[in-house]
């Protein structure tokens, strides 16, 4: 049967989650207004006032915030309360230009960590379990994250943090941990070294992972689930917006649930940003509604993605987000054609190949080149020069028939792709260079 942390919120009627909505609206974009001169700014550029907003109805009058105002912001520019009453900050890892360094009062931990508790108990987790946090703690949102939703729901928790993988499975095995929370890629790892390890799934007690933190295909997800023996659920969330937990996945699996009671989610258009309608494939838009020390309006994701709000059978009424499809920033632009590399990741795995694997773009004669490393598992290598032309070429046809165009592919030795035990780095693009 399927168990809920809050069932008053996440099966509430859609009109009891708008007038919280309306409500909080309304309120946070007061506090905004009298504590965050550089909102401000922009919302009197637009024309706007606090008396203009009256609900969810009037949030598109509203500016939107990018990376680019967080950046030109950084550090203390969009903080909306007092220094002292921030108690925490985390932080991204900043490879793509500045970092960003989110801000928390004692409160916004706290619904932060309810929205991490909600997940858990969606992954069936209980004061019963035992829960490894595998994902990366300090400045990184994933640690920390899930540990304070884990307090909520009572879990005992190993606070295990990533790497070590010898160790984890130690811990796993001998402290009995029934759900492991890290990077899906990291999750495949874990999966890779138990089996090296001579260990099956039925050697482990876990029944349950928390994935997330970059995307990953249903062939991944099933992959996962078979070699570590567990339903693995998928988790979304980002560091402007708290961290893990803005939308979680149910024993469905069939989409993630956004907790509507502090985050509102639009779909826009990346180019012209206007709003497209429910069902439309499009950029994710956030406002979190009751966050005080970083309080986002309409902040751009950059993640690629579509909403459904029919009624789940979980019994939850809360919004769902499908799995996004990549970001607009990890789009590449291949002679013109727009590939996202988790297009070529599904082509391998439906080819019975893992997700070990490695993009590399260049340019030669002013025309890109798309390289794809990919390992062969333990299982299909070989040295047979025949066999492995006749798989590569096997695999050329897949990615021309998914993306329309060609690539070279070149099978490597099982293992010889760098692993990561956080977000896996899968585009290597010269063409910047
Ligand atoms: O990755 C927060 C997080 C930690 C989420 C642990 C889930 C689990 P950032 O480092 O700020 O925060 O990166 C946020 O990661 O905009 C997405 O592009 C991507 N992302 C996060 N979760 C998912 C997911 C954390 N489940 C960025 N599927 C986001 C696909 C995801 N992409």
């Amino acid at each position: 049967m399927e168990r809920y942390y809050q069932d008053s919120i996440e099966c509430a009627s859609p009109e009891k989650i708008r007038e919280i909505q309306d409500e909080k609206l309304v309120e946070q974009v007061k506090h905004v207004w009298e504590n965050v001169p550089y909102y401000r700014k922009k919302m009197e550029e637009k024309g706007v006032k606090p008396e203009d907003i009256k609900g969810v109805e009037d949030l598109h009058k509203l500016p939107f915030l990018s990376k680019y105002d967080l950046r030109d912001s950084y550090p203390y520019g969009l903080l909306g309360v007092p220094k002292k009453d921030v108690v925490r900050i985390h932080s991204t890892s900043g490879t793509t230009g500045k970092r960003v360094v989110a801000y928390y009062t004692k409160g916004d931990l706290d619904l932060w960590a309810e929205c991490c508790a909600r997940a858990i108990v969606a992954a069936g987790g209980s004061e019963e379990d035992v829960i490894q946090v595998s994902y990366g703690y300090g400045l990184f949102t994933g640690g920390l994250g899930l540990h304070d939703g884990a307090h909520k729901v009572g879990c005992m928790t190993i606070p295990a943090s990533s790497g070590n993988t010898e160790r984890q499975i130690m811990f796993i095995r001998d402290l009995q941990a029934t759900i492991i929370c890290c990077t899906p890629s990291y999750a495949a790892y874990l999966g890779e070294s138990m089996k090296e390890m001579g260990l099956k799934p039925e050697d482990i007690p876990l029944k349950a992972g928390i994935f997330g933190a970059e995307a990953w295909s249903e062939e991944m997800r099933h992959d996962i689930e078979k070699t570590l023996g567990i339903k693995a659920f998928d988790i979304y969330g980002l560091t402007e917006l708290s961290g893990p937990g803005v939308a979680f996945e149910c024993s469905e699996q069939n989409g993630m649930h956004i907790n509507e009671d502090h985050f509102i989610a639009e779909i826009i258009d990346p180019d012209t940003e206007e709003v497209l309608p429910e069902g439309s494939q499009g950029e994710l838009v956030f406002t979190a509604i009751d966050k005080k020390a970083f309080p986002m309006i309409r902040y751009r994701t950059r993640d690629i993605c579509t909403l459904h709000r029919e009624k789940c059978s979980c019994g939850r009424t809360l919004i769902r987000m499908e799995k996004p499809k990549g970001r607009t920033d990890d789009m590449l632009i291949i002679r013109g054609v727009n590939v996202f590399p988790s297009q070529i990741e599904t082509v391998l795995l439906e080819h019975g190949y893992q997700a070990n694997y490695q993009i590399i773009v260049g340019r030669e004669n002013n025309t890109d080149t798309l390289d794809v490393h990919v390992e062969m598992t333990p299982e299909m290598f070989t040295d047979d020069i025949t066999e492995i032309n006749k798989r590569q070429g096997d695999l050329v046809k897949g990615m021309l028939s998914m993306l329309g165009i060609k690539a070279k592919v070149t099978l490597v030795a099982p293992k010889s792709i760098t692993r990561s035990e956080g977000k896996a780095v899968r585009v290597i693009d010269n063409r910047k260079i």
